[in-house]
């Protein structure tokens, strides 16, 4: 794939502790995109390390010094890509493997209609192997957000997303946690960004689900949301 298509813009990896799969989810990203931001949040596998090797296809690494949550991973992403005056387009995108670089390309294009956030959506593409359980905690976690945030989506808390530069620069996400996907939602009424979902494929396998969210973390997720 020609890669030059992408010159304009940044792929921002939040990472912590995903050394078994990182490099697989590098090889692919970068196959397409000649710009990818790994925001290492302290792991201790060796994460970082690998995603080192990977600098002459255009990886960049930034590390927290302690483990500070996925959202303070993205903000600092942002803030990493947001230093490349050049850079007028943004995707992230999760370390773990769960995601599709084609689906990556996909949502960046469709930027390009105008729209300044492109969202994943699994509910509107595919999950094969998501557990019950997981798509009921998800849905109902989709209709808290879509209320308190009052949007209508279908899929709130998908680590697959495209932005442009002007979206990038708005989001300021303040929760360290996993509660950011709630607020990066917010940010699309607040700040008036044009947005649309768009499906995408997400991949639960023996190993993220052994590494993934536990279920009863949404109680911590709320907890968040509510205490702020
Ligand atoms: N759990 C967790 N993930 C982090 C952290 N910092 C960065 N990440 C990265 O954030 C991404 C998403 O984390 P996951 O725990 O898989 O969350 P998720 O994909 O929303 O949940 P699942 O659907 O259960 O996989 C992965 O690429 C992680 O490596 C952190 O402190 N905790
Ligand atoms: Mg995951």
């Amino acid at each position: 794939m020609d890669r030059a298509e992408f010159d304009d813009l940044w792929v921002v990896v939040p990472a912590y502790n995903e050394a078994q799969v990182i490099g697989q989810t590098l090889t692919d990203l970068s196959a397409c995109f000649p710009h990818v931001c790994v925001v290492d949040d302290a792991s201790n596998d060796g994460s970082g390390q690998i995603a080192e090797t990977f600098f002459d296809q255009g990886v960049r690494l930034v590390t927290h010094p302690i483990n500070m949550g996925q959202g303070a991973a993205l903000q600092t992403g942002f803030e990493y890509v947001l230093s490349d005056p050049l850079m007028a387009r943004a995707v992230t995108f999760d370390a773990d493997g769960q995601h599709l670089a084609a689906d990556a390309v996909r949502l960046a294009r469709r930027l390009g209609d105008g729209f300044d956030v492109v969202l994943g959506s699994r509910f509107l593409g595919q999950a094969p192997d998501m557990g019950r359980l997981k798509r009921v905690v998800l849905k109902t976690a989709v209709a808290y957000t879509n209320v308190s945030a009052r949007v209508r989506l279908t899929d709130t808390h998908n680590g697959l997303r495209a932005m442009n530069r002007r979206a990038v620069a708005a989001m300021k996400l303040t929760q360290p946690g996993m509660a950011h996907a709630t607020e990066i939602v917010e940010r699309l009424r607040t700040e008036r960004l044009g947005y649309t979902e768009e499906g995408v494929e997400i991949h639960y396998s023996e190993y993220s689900r052994s590494k993934g969210q536990p279920l009863l973390n949404a109680v911590n997720i709320l907890v968040d949301l509510l205490m702020r």
